[in-house]
């Protein structure tokens, strides 16, 4: 159809979840209108995909046929404040599916890549970090030599830690790290005290090899308590790290009030979570510098430009979550996010299987360090089902770790 529609209602005629599994496990929501245009939008929650695709059958689409596809701050009021039990992550998951696809179907009527619907660029390109990951420090140094050869100019590092067997991060030595990898949780092992030892022998390693330039970064995943990251914050220091992520559990958000105190070193936080609210005191008392919420787990793009609104007033930057449970369809929206939005830091980029890829037609590319959003109207991506239907899905859930006494510690 021509762009634009002169106001004319474009009625959603249909919606369906699809769960496919081309190596891990994915839930996308396509929604239909009358004028024969689609939209899609990610629904994956590791570990916890077949709650989302239930909430979106037997809760969600029965809300959305015969609703105007262009009120999209309408359908997100509708189900956020008409669902009553709101802000939970596999409600606000279903959200940002729906979301999700109603921007893609209004870009593709307007035209339009969904970057110029936002607001038009920002940026010519969106910087993104790489995972280096390695058994021990040697492997994770010529991991992120391998990374600085593809071209990257910001890499997370990781490795193993002496002596704690399945320490976060490490992967099985392929580029791949997917930490769902059973149907009941695999356990791991936890040992803080080992691990502060050896978290900045890891980093004096990397600026010793190569230099002060490379943009490093380091996810803590949950493991310390505020005064472990506190401690751990500044023994990074000299290494200037761009981040230390999810240093502390963020469920007390005034526990980044005593890491702050003690360290210079950058922190980010926020992958899990769903709303506005989860982050509300970490960033108006400038708690955090990152945020790292994306477009699937906190209630679409509707929501997260909420989110980045308010942490623009406070100079927090955003840095979305980009780990290979989330599908290329949110990569491909945060892209378009990401191209916009004004106080943009950097976007994860955890590169997806071939066959992921396949199930997951896209027209964002990366190049020197950066992706890049594609120009076709819409976000760009789109689901080849006939593919996806070959792959059944397979039940798999998150490890869990333990303390060496056995007690469960945060995973
Ligand atoms: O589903 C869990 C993963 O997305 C998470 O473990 C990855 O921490 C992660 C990251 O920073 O990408
Ligand atoms: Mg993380």
């Amino acid at each position: 159809m021509e762009p634009g529609n002169g106001g004319k209602k474009v009625t959603i005629r249909s919606a369906r979840g699809i769960v496919t599994c081309p190596g891990r496990n994915f839930v996308t929501l396509k929604i239909e209108t009358d004028e024969g245009v689609y939209g899609i939008g990610d629904a994956t929650l590791n570990g916890r995909e077949l709650s989302v695709a239930s909430y979106l059958s037997d809760h969600v689409i029965p809300n959305l046929i015969g609703r105007d596809a262009q009120r999209i701050e309408d359908i997100w009021q509708f189900l956020y404040k008409g669902g009553y039990w709101s802000r939970g992550v596999v409600a606000m998951t279903a959200l940002a599916a729906v979301d999700t696809a109603l921007w893609d179907i209004k870009a593709k009527l307007a035209g339009m890549p969904l970057y110029q619907l936002l607001g038009g660029r920002s940026r010519d390109g969106v910087l993104v970090y790489g995972h280096a990951n390695g058994a021990d420090i040697e492997q994770t140094v010529d991991q992120v030599g391998a990374y600085c050869d593809m071209g990257y100019r910001a890499i997370r590092a990781q490795s193993g830690v002496p002596g704690v067997k399945g320490a976060y991060g490490v992967g099985r030595g392929d580029m791949y790290y997917e930490p769902a990898d059973a149907a009941l949780p695999t356990e791991t092992l936890w040992d803080t005290a080992a691990y502060l030892n050896h978290a900045p022998k890891l980093f004096e390693k990397l600026r010793d090899q190569y230099g002060p330039d490379i943009e490093l970064l380091h996810d803590v995943h949950h493991r310390l308590t505020p005064m472990e990251a506190a401690r751990l914050g500044k023994s990074l220091e000299p290494f200037r790290l761009f981040w230390m992520e999810d240093a502390t559990p963020a469920d007390n958000q005034e526990a980044f009030r005593l890491i702050r105190q003690h360290t210079t070193t950058p922190l980010a936080v926020g992958e899990i979570f769903a709303s506005i609210h989860d982050c509300r005191t970490l960033i108006q008392e400038q708690l955090i510098d990152y945020i790292r919420s994306t477009v699937v787990h906190a209630g679409g793009i509707t929501h997260l430009r909420r989110i980045a609104d308010l942490a623009g007033l406070y100079q927090i930057r955003t840095g979305c979550h980009g780990a290979t449970d989330l599908s290329p369809v949110c990569m491909g929206a945060a892209l378009h996010f990401d191209t916009w939005v004004p106080n943009f830091g950097i976007q994860e980029y955890m590169r997806h299987t071939p066959e992921t890829d396949e199930v997951f037609p896209h027209d964002y590319h990366f190049a020197d360090g950066y992706l890049h959003a594609g120009e076709a109207p819409g976000h760009g991506v789109d689901i080849d089902e006939k593919l996806a239907a070959k792959y059944e899905y397979e039940p798999r859930q998150l490890p869990v770790a333990r303390l060496r006494d056995g007690t469960l510690w945060n995973w």
